[in-house]
């Protein structure tokens, strides 16, 4: 078994049932929440059983490298893109009643053996904590520079032991409108999803966040797993992950569905194809008012280019909104 952390309501292996592994996000965190119940009496089992992603801070891994200053800490945080809690910049506070652990994640699709397991399991499967200085990009043409905590993503390949035939990842944020009241805002495809083709997944850039300033990710950051894609605009790093879809369709993104011909699939940052309604040259550095040039990959060139180097595109656009 992959997972070596078993948490009190989890069943061995031998007794697990295809009923187990298809409960939905529900039942699994009703059955979590009553295993913590049964538990309560038992300190030290509680308290090992509950225990969250920890270990901050990790060792900072100095390939990646920036060439500008971290953004403050709390521009980044408070200055932040989480559409489930309203369209502002400043809908932070509002993430206050996320509960992020226990946290639900679903693997399915393409691959071996579909699971429903929790993201600290997950992620310590996964393995390769780490922490890294990325630049990133939004669309909107702001722009930061953070240290991020976590695995990388391709880790996930090991867990999940895609089929063969897949040739996405597709990735889901959670759906509870109780919790996140942009999602009562029905004109939206709730929940939001994104994608990757495998071999983007299978990048060593691509990231599986779950801390940002050598701490875990505060709600409005995406907690408690979260993509960084860095070469991409800020939309394709999906937040508040709870399924990993394996595929060998392209997933349809919540921003695509939403505005196919302004945000697509592919997203590359390219300074010198602008989006319909704004330039892209340029972007802001959060926290200031300087502008600087924005980079081709936001800078990642090196690290990315052979993935598109030989595909056939319909238009010049098509790699890069
Ligand atoms: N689930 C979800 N993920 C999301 C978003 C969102 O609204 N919902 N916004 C995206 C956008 S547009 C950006 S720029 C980044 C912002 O990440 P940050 O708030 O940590 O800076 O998250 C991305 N991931
Ligand atoms: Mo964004």
């Amino acid at each position: 078994m992959l997972i070596k952390r078993r948490r009190a309501w989890e069943l061995p292996e031998s007794a697990a049932t295809p009923e187990d592994i298809y409960m939905n996000r529900r039942q699994w965190l009703k059955a979590a929440g009553l295993a913590g119940l049964g538990l309560a009496g038992n300190s030290a089992l509680a308290s090992g059983a509950m225990a969250a992603i920890g270990g901050y801070p990790f060792e900072r891994n100095d390939a990646y490298r920036l060439d500008r200053a971290i953004t403050d800490e709390e521009e980044a945080t408070t200055y932040t893109n989480f559409y489930e809690f309203g369209s502002s910049k400043n809908i932070w506070k509002k993430t206050r009643d996320m509960v992020t652990d226990p946290w639900a994640v679903t693997i399915d699709g393409m691959v071996e053996t579909p699971m429903t397991l929790d993201a600290e399991q997950l992620v310590h499967a996964m393995g390769g904590f780490e922490e890294r200085l990325y630049r990133h990009r939004c669309v909107e043409a702001w722009a930061m520079a953070v240290p991020w905590s976590g695995v990388p993503l391709a880790n996930l390949m090991k867990v999940a032991k895609p089929l063969s035939g897949a040739k996405y990842l597709r990735m889901e944020t959670f759906l509870d409108p109780d919790v996140a009241p942009g999602q009562k805002q029905v004109w939206y495809p709730w929940p939001y999803v994104e994608g990757l083709t495998l071999k983007e997944a299978q990048n060593e850039l691509a990231f599986l966040a779950t801390g940002i300033y050598g701490k875990a990710l505060p709600n409005q950051n995406g907690a408690p797993i979260r993509l960084v894609v860095p070469w991409k605009y800020g939309f394709k790093s999906i937040k508040s992950i709870t399924r990993f879809t394996f595929t060998d369709e392209r997933p349809v993104s919540f921003w695509e569905e939403l505005a196919g011909n302004e945000y697509g699939f592919w997203a590359n940052v390219n300074p010198g194809i602008p989006h319909p309604r704004w330039p892209q040259k340029s972007e802001r550095l959060l926290g200031t008012d300087e502008r600087v040039p924005t980079m081709m990959f936001n800078g990642y060139r090196d690290q990315v280019e052979y993935l598109y180097s030989a595909m056939q595109v319909s238009s010049p656009r098509e790699l890069y909104y």
